[in-house]
C-alpha cells in the first residue's frame, strides 16, 4: 500500500541543471578546463564534491583537497546567486499539479535531494508547503547511489520503504531507491532511468492516476 511519495528536486520538480551547468562552465573557463553538456549530464543527481571530481578527471587534473573544496565553493557561490532567478513559474510541467493532488489526497510527501541548496530552491518556487519532510544534501553523509537520503526521508515520514515511491531523474538516483527497497518512478529516457519500476518521459505524464494504477495492490 503506497502511503508516501519522495521526490528528487533537480530534474523532477524543477530544472536547476541548466543553472548548475552555467556555474560549472564559468569555473571551468576560469581554470582553463574543458566542460561541455555531455560532461554536465554525468553530474545529474551526484553531489557537488563528486561533480568537481568528475570534471577534474575529464581534464586529467589532480589537486589537493583544500583547493578542490575552494573551487567547489566558488562554483556554489555562482550557483546560489543564480537561484534568485528561479520563480514559481519554474516548476517542470506537471510537477506542481502532482504535488497539489497529493496534498488533497492526504499522502505523506518528502523531498530527497542531493542538493545542499534545496531549501532555497523550494523557497524560490514557493513549494516548501507541499513537503512534510525535507531531506537534502545536509541531511546525510553518503550521497546517491547510496540509499541514505531516501531512508532518511522515509524514517522522518515514519513509513517503511515498501510503502513509499521515489521519483528520480538520475540513473544513480534510481539505483539509490532500489538499494533502499523503495518503489521507483523514473523521469526521463529509457537509457537513463529504464531500470525504474515505471518510467515516464516527463512529469507531465506522471499523474497520480497513472502512478496509482501502476502500484495498486
Ligand atoms: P548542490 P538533485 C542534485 O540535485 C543535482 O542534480 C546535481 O547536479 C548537483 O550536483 C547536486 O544536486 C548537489 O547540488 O551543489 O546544490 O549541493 O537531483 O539530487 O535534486
Ligand atoms: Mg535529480
Amino acid at each position: 500500500m503506497i502511503k508516501g511519495f519522495i521526490f528528487d528536486l533537480d530534474g523532477v520538480i524543477t530544472d536547476t541543471a541548466e543553472l548548475h551547468y552555467e556555474a560549472w562552465k564559468a569555473l571551468a573557463d576560469e581554470m582553463g578546463w574543458d566542460f561541455n553538456r555531455e560532461v554536465n549530464e554525468k553530474l545529474r543527481g551526484i553531489s557537488r564534491m563528486d561533480s568537481i571530481k568528475v570534471i577534474m578527471e575529464h581534464n586529467n587534473v589532480s589537486l589537493d583537497e583544500n583547493t578542490i573544496v575552494e573551487l567547489a565553493t566558488k562554483k556554489n557561490d555562482l550557483y546560489v546567486a543564480s537561484l534568485d532567478k528561479v520563480t514559481p513559474e519554474d516548476y517542470l510541467p506537471g510537477a506542481r499539479e502532482l504535488l497539489t493532488h497529493l496534498r488533497t489526497e492526504g499522502f505523506s510527501v518528502a523531498l530527497g535531494s542531493a542538493s545542499k541548496n534545496a531549501e532555497k530552491v523550494l523557497q524560490q518556487l514557493n513549494a516548501t508547503g507541499y513537503f512534510d519532510v525535507i531531506g537534502d544534501g545536509n541531511s546525510v553523509a553518503k550521497s546517491k547511489p547510496a540509499p541514505d537520503i531516501f531512508l532518511y526521508a522515509a524514517e522522518k515520514l515514519r513509513l517503511p520503504p515498501a510503502n513509499c515511491i521515489v521519483f528520480e531523474d538520475a540513473e544513480k538516483g534510481i539505483d539509490a531507491a532500489k538499494a533502499g527497497g523503495f518503489h521507483s518512478v523514473g523521469i526521463g529516457p529509457e537509457e537513463r532511468v529504464g531500470h525504474a519500476d515505471i518510467r515516464f518521459d516527463t512529469m507531465k505524464e506522471a499523474t497520480l492516476f497513472e502512478v496509482k494504477s501502476h502500484f495498486k495492490e
